[in-house]
């Protein structure tokens, strides 16, 4: 039996010829990528009429989140280049990313993160994976305004999504759903914060589309939390709030590249509320099976949303044709934030059980 090397996997290696790498570059890769798409059948039950709701699981990745499809990319650029640290601001998933990816490079990699406003698993990833963590007082917006300052004058490559490398990574989500459905979906939902990921789908779905793997375009729709909405009404919030910390985010890196993929689909941004958010959370785990952290429910919130008759005149997302086939991207695992998890669901463990007890939960 011939032994097959298991770094022939990955977004780089899967997808290289769609990317901005050379025989030189290094592959710095962890096998990221080829995630599960999950049929719902409730979802799909939902929206009714024929149509069909797919769920891309991106929590499965090796960190956690799809933040490792652009950092594979961004840190073996980074290597390539010559680079000796990195740096990025983060709610949280990032820097576990560029934590990572940087330990596996051998490079320093130091994360400026909000104060007391990250997910304790993605604060955990930070040290563990060796990252220097900086706690910022302010919000993530100004952690990446100091990160533009530094980026200035300093030797060291940031890894935050305005590194074009990131958006080149993310894109291939598209490709592997193009490939699992065997054309683009209808429409595409995901959750926005900094506006990097929507961005990249909507690059990968139009790259494919002109090379003609796929027959048409999805329309995108991002939704955006309530407290943190800077797109949907059109100008930054300064005191952005959510419990979804991930996407607590009132001036997006990515907005312009946004509104084009909004515009140009035909899409739509649109608010979902913390209880529809944590309400969506609950519903995933415990009707599919599917864990993910608050913010990734943003999406699976607005298929509530758009199903609810007394929300339409709010609704921004346009009407699902007949037939459709939806996909909605789930961003983060659920184990990245245990504490709202667990306060949410009121977990409370029944204490001492004997038999008759098991047997009265079972019944
Ligand atoms: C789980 O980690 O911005 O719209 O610094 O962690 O591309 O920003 C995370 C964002 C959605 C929003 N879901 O994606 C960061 C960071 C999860 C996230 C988003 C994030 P973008």
């Amino acid at each position: 039996m011939s032994f097959r090397p298991l770094n022939d996997r990955g977004v780089l290696a899967r997808w290289k010829e769609f990317l901005p790498v050379t025989d030189k570059t290094p592959f710095i890769s962890l096998n990221e990528g080829s995630t599960p798409l999950i049929h719902s059948p409730k979802l799909s039950t939902l929206l009714g009429r024929g149509c069909e709701v797919y769920i891309k699981y991106e929590g499965l990745n090796p960190t956690g989140s799809f933040k490792d499809r652009g950092m594979t990319v961004a840190l073996s650029k980074a290597v390539e280049d010559g680079a000796r640290a990195v740096i990025c601001a983060s709610t949280g998933n990032t820097s576990a990313a560029a934590a990572a990816y940087a330990a596996r490079a051998n490079i320093t990699c130091a994360v400026l993160l909000p104060a007391g406003k990250i997910a304790f698993g993605k604060l955990a990833q930070a040290f563990i994976y060796g990252a220097k963590v900086v706690a910022i007082e302010g919000n993530f917006d100004d952690a990446l305004r100091l990160v533009r300052e530094i980026g200035e004058t300093e030797p060291i490559a940031i890894v935050n999504s305005i590194n074009p490398h990131r958006l080149q990574g993310q894109k291939t989500a598209s490709f592997e759903i193009i490939e699992d459905l065997g054309d683009a979906p209808d429409f595409h939902l995901l959750p926005v914060g900094n506006a990097g990921n929507i961005s990249a789908y909507w690059l990968g779905y139009t790259e494919f589309h002109q090379l003609k793997r796929a027959t048409k375009l999805p329309k995108m729709v991002g939704f955006q939390a309530a407290g943190s909405a800077p797109i949907f009404h059109g100008h930054v919030v300064e005191k952005p709030e959510t419990i979804a910390s991930a996407i607590r985010i009132g001036n997006p890196a990515s907005w312009e590249f946004a509104n084009a993929a909004l515009r140009d689909s035909g899409g739509a941004i649109d608010i979902v509320t913390d209880e529809e958010i944590l309400r969506a959370q609950a519903w995933l785990a415990s009707e599919e099976g599917i864990f993910v952290e608050p913010a990734s429910a943003a999406g699976i919130a607005g298929i509530f949303k758009s199903v609810d008759p007394a929300r339409q005149s709010e609704r921004r997302m346009p009407l699902v044709p007949e037939g459709s086939r939806v996909v909605c991207t789930v961003t983060g695992h659920g184990l990245k934030d245990p504490d709202v998890a667990k306060e949410q669901c009121g977990a409370v463990i029944p204490a001492r059980a004997d038999k008759a007890e098991i047997l009265r939960l079972l019944a």
